[in-house]
C-alpha cells in the first residue's frame, strides 16, 4: 500500500485544494502533481530513504508540491526560511546533511554559490517534474508512519538553531488532534500568509487545511491590503495569526478611521464577525488585545499554545469558556503537567512550574544531537523551558525560564545568536541582546553594547550594517550604548539588570 502523504489528496477530489492569487487547484490536480513530482525525486530509485531535500520558497502551489513530493518518496522535507539571510541557511543546510534543494526563480539565483560551495544539487520544482503520466501512486515507496518526515529548524538558548525532527505519525497526531479540536471541515477557507518554515504555518493552517478538505488561500506574506478585501468580501470562515497580526490589523483600521475610512473598518470588522473562528498563539495575547478583537469584531479570540517540538499543546476551548489571558487545557492525546526546579509535579493551583509534555504529538529528536535531545526529556516528559499556572483548570503561561529566548511577533530568536553576529561588528567590544515588552512586537531586540576605545556607534548605522548579516526581523529595534555591561561576581552578565536600563 502507497501511503499517501494525506488522506484528502486524492484524484476524485474535484474541490478547491489551494487558491493563490486568481488562480486554484482542485485535490485531485495537487494530488497527480504530487506523485508527479515525487517519482521525479525518486529517478527510479524506490526510496528516498530519509534523504534530507532542502526547499527556498514561499507558499505556494509549488511548496506543496515539494513538501508532500519529498514526503510520498520517503524523504525527510527541509522547508527553509525564505526570509533568511543567505549567510544564515549554512547552518541548517550542513547540520541537516542536505543534499538535495529546490527553488524557483530569483530565489534559485541567490542559492547557486551557497549550494555549490556545500556540493548541494540545486534544482527548480519544474526540473524535477517526472515526465511520466500520473501513476496513481504506483512506483511510490510505502512509508511507515515511523519515518522521519521533516526538519524545521529552532532558536535555542545555544547560538547555533536546532533541527527539530518530526515523523509522519508525530505529524499526523499534531494534525488531526487539531482537527477535531477546531472542528475543521471541508467547508473552511481560511487564508495561509505567515511563514511557511514554522509549524503555524506548516501544521495549524496548511497541513490541517489539507487534511480536512478544505481551501487554503496562499500568500506569500502578510499583504494587510489583498488579505482585508477578502475578508471584506466573506471569503474565510476561519483566521489563525500571531497576536502582532491583531494588532497590525487594529493599526491599520485606526489608519483607515484617521483617513475617514471608517465604513471600510467597518466592512472588514464584520468579514470577522461572520467567521466561525479567530485564533491567536506563537505569543501570549495581551488581555487588552483579546478585549479590543471582541469589542471590534464581535470574535472571542481562542487562544492556544504550541512550540515546534511539540505541535499544540494546550488550547482554550472550541465550545465552552475561552478566558482572555490564559491558553487553556490540554488538547486530547497531549499529556500536560506542571513540575517544579526539583522535578516534582505541581498538582496545587496557582503554583507556577516548567510546562512538560507527553504524547505522539512531540518530536522524535534534534537532528544530529544527541546530547540536546536528552536533556530536553526527562523521565519521558518534553521540558519546554516555558513556565505556567493552572488557574481552575486554565493555564496561563509567566514566561520562561531562559532569558536568552526572545519572541518577537511569533519569531523565537536566540539572544546569542545576535550577540554572536554583533560581535563581529568591527567598533564593538561587548554586547548583551534582550527582549524588551513592546506593544507591536510582543518582544523588541534591544542591543546593549559597549564600543572600542575610540569608537561611536548610532542606531542607524548599526541596522544597515546587520543587514544582509542576520534575517531582517532579528537585527534590533533598540541600541544602548553602555560604559559597561553589569555583571555577577562570576563574572556573568545580569541581564535582567539591563531591563532596569531602559
Ligand atoms: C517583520 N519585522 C519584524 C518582524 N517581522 N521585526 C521584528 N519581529 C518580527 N516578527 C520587521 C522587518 O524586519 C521590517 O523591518 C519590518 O518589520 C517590515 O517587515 P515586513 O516583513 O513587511 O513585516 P510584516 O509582513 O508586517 O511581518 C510581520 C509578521 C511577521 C507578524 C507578519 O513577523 C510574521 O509572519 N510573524 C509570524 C512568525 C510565525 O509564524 N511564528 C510562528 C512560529 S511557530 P524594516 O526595519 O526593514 O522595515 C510557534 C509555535 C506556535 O511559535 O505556538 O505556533
Ligand atoms: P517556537 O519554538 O518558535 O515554536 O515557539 C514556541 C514558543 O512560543 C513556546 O515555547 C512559547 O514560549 C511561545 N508561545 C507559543 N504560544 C504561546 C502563547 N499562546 N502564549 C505565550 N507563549 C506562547
Amino acid at each position: 500500500m502507497v501511503m499517501h502523504s494525506f488522506p484528502t489528496l486524492n484524484n476524485d477530489n474535484h474541490t478547491i485544494a489551494l487558491q493563490d492569487g486568481d488562480q486554484s487547484w482542485t485535490y485531485a490536480q495537487v494530488n497527480a502533481r504530487i506523485d508527479n513530482f515525487a517519482l521525479g525525486l525518486l529517478k527510479g530509485t524506490g526510496d528516498l530513504e530519509e534523504e534530507r531535500i532542502a526547499f527556498f520558497m514561499p507558499a505556494s502551489l509549488d511548496y506543496v508540491t515539494t513538501m508532500h513530493g519529498i514526503w510520498r518518496a520517503g524523504g525527510i522535507a527541509v522547508p527553509l526560511n525564505v526570509a533568511s539571510a543567505v549567510s544564515e541557511l549554512e547552518h541548517s543546510l550542513s547540520c541537516a546533511g542536505v543534499t538535495r534543494m529546490i527553488a524557483n526563480g530569483h530565489y534559485r539565483v541567490v542559492l547557486i554559490e551557497l549550494c555549490a560551495s556545500l556540493d548541494i544539487e540545486l534544482v527548480s520544482c519544474k526540473e524535477v517534474m517526472s515526465i511520466e503520466e500520473n501513476l496513481d501512486g504506483k512506483g511510490l515507496p510505502d512509508v511507515n508512519p515511523s519515518r522521519r518526515a521533516m526538519i524545521l529548524f529552532t532558536s535555542g538558548t545555544t547560538n547555533k538553531p536546532k533541527g527539530v525532527v518530526s515523523t509522519h505519525r508525530t505529524i499526523a497526531a499534531q494534525v488531526t488532534t487539531l482537527i477535531d479540536a477546531w472542528r475543521w471541515t471541508s467547508d473552511d477557507v481560511i487564508p495561509l500568509f505567515l511563514p511557511l518554515h514554522h509549524i503555524h504555518g506548516i501544521i495549524n493552517i496548511l497541513s490541517c487545511g489539507l487534511w480536512a478538505g478544505a481551501c487554503v488561500d496562499l500568500f506569500a506574506g502578510f499583504d494587510i491590503p489583498a488579505i482585508t478585501q477578502k475578508i471584506k468580501a466573506g471569503h474565510y470562515n476561519v483566521f489563525m495569526a500571531v497576536p502582532t497580526i491583531y494588532v497590525k490589523l487594529i493599526q491599520h483600521f485606526d489608519t483607515l478611521s484617521a483617513q475617514g475610512s471608517d465604513e471600510e473598518v467597518k466592512a472588514i470588522c464584520d468579514g470577522f464577525r461572520a467567521m466561525r473562528l479567530n485564533i491567536s498563539g506563537s505569543a501570549a495575547c495581551p488581555v487588552k488585545l483579546f478585549n479590543q478583537w471582541r469589542e471590534l469584531t464581535g470574535q472571542v479570540l481562542l487562544e492556544r499554545y504550541g512550540m515546534t517540538e511539540i505541535g499544540m499543546g494546550i488550547s482554550n476551548p472550541y465550545e465552552g469558556e475561552r478566558r482572555a489571558g490564559h491558553v487553556g487545557q490540554a488538547l486530547p492525546g497531549v499529556d500536560v503537567a506542571l513540575f517544579d526546579e526539583n522535578n516534582y509535579q505541581i498538582t496545587t493551583d496557582a503554583a507556577p512550574g516548567e510546562i512538560r509534555i507527553k504524547g505522539d504529538n512531540v518530536f522524535l529528536e534534534y537532528w544530529d544531537n544527541e546530547k540536546a535531545t536528552s536533556e530536553s526529556f526527562h523521565d519521558g516528559w518534553f521540558c519546554t523551558g516555558d513556565v505556567a499556572v493552572s488557574d481552575d483548570g486554565y493555564y496561563r503561561i509567566m514566561g520562561r525560564s531562559s532569558i536568552d529566548i526572545i519572541k518577537s511577533g511569533g519569531y523565537k530568536l536566540s539572544a546569542l545568536e545576535i550577540e554572536g553576529v554583533l560581535l563581529t561588528h568591527p567598533d564593538i567590544q561587548e554586547v548583551a541582546v534582550i527582549g524588551v515588552e513592546d506593544e507591536t512586537w510582543g518582544e523588541a531586540v534591544a542591543a546593549f553594547v559597549v564600543v572600542k576605545e575610540g569608537k561611536s556607534l548610532d542606531y542607524e548605522a548599526l541596522k544597515s550594517w546587520c543587514k544582509g548579516k542576520m534575517s531582517s526581523y532579528k537585527i534590533p529595534k533598540l541600541l544602548k550604548t553602555l560604559n559597561a555591561l553589569p555583571r555577577n561576581a562570576m563574572g556573568k552578565v545580569t541581564k535582567p539588570d539591563l531591563k532596569k536600563q531602559l
